[in-house]
């Protein structure tokens, strides 16, 4: 089942329309911001939240970079594995990933590392945290709080959807 972050923030019924951004020190491809795009997408088809992304990384609502071990907000990455990414409840919008793990951005690289991580599978978790959403206890939503290396998730499940509609 479904839960939320203590206290059940989420983002104002004021501001359905969110922008995200990329960290411009990230340089990230096309191909990274298209996996985000579409992540994004999963869940404003589930809610009135719309996504669009802004060049102004300063102004935007939702803030997106990959980043290794201290990078400053006191939440440390810790290399291979182990963590892999985390986002802070509404209304912070940051969302980090680990710059240190093979990310698997399209089925072309998913042969060859054993540890890579399917990156759309992390962004659609982790953007449910960004929206309010904490973990579920249903192993099939995108929201419970484990998922294998190589494995892609990224649809979501009822529960997923049942959750966010409680919030939105
Ligand atoms: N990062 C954890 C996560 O996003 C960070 C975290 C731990 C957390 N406890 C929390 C965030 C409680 C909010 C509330 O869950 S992670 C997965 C999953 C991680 C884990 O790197 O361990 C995914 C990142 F669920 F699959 F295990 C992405 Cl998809
Ligand atoms: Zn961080
Ligand atoms: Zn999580």
């Amino acid at each position: 089942h479904y839960s939320f972050f203590p206290g059940m923030p989420r983002w104002s019924s004021r501001r359905r329309d969110l922008t995200y951004a990329f960290d411009p020190r990230n340089q990230l491809s096309d191909d990274v911001k298209r996996v985000f795009g579409n992540a994004f997408t999963r869940w404003s088809e589930w809610t009135p939240l719309t996504f669009t992304e802004s060049s102004n990384y300063d102004t935007a609502d939702l803030k997106i970079g990959f980043y290794g071990g201290n990078h400053g907000d006191g939440e440390d990455f810790d290399g291979v594995l182990g963590t892999l990414a985390h986002a802070f409840a509404p209304p912070r919008g940051l969302l980090h990933l680990d710059s240190d793990e093979t990310w698997i951005i399209d089925d072309v690289f998913a042969s060859g590392s054993p540890s890579a991580m399917d990156l759309e599978s992390v962004a659609v978790h982790e953007i449910g945290h960004l929206l309010g959403l904490g973990h579920s206890s249903i192993e099939e939503a995108v929201m419970f709080p484990t998922i294998s290396s190589g494995v892609r998730k990224v649809e979501l499940a009822r529960d997923d959807v049942e959750g966010i509609q409680v919030l939105y």
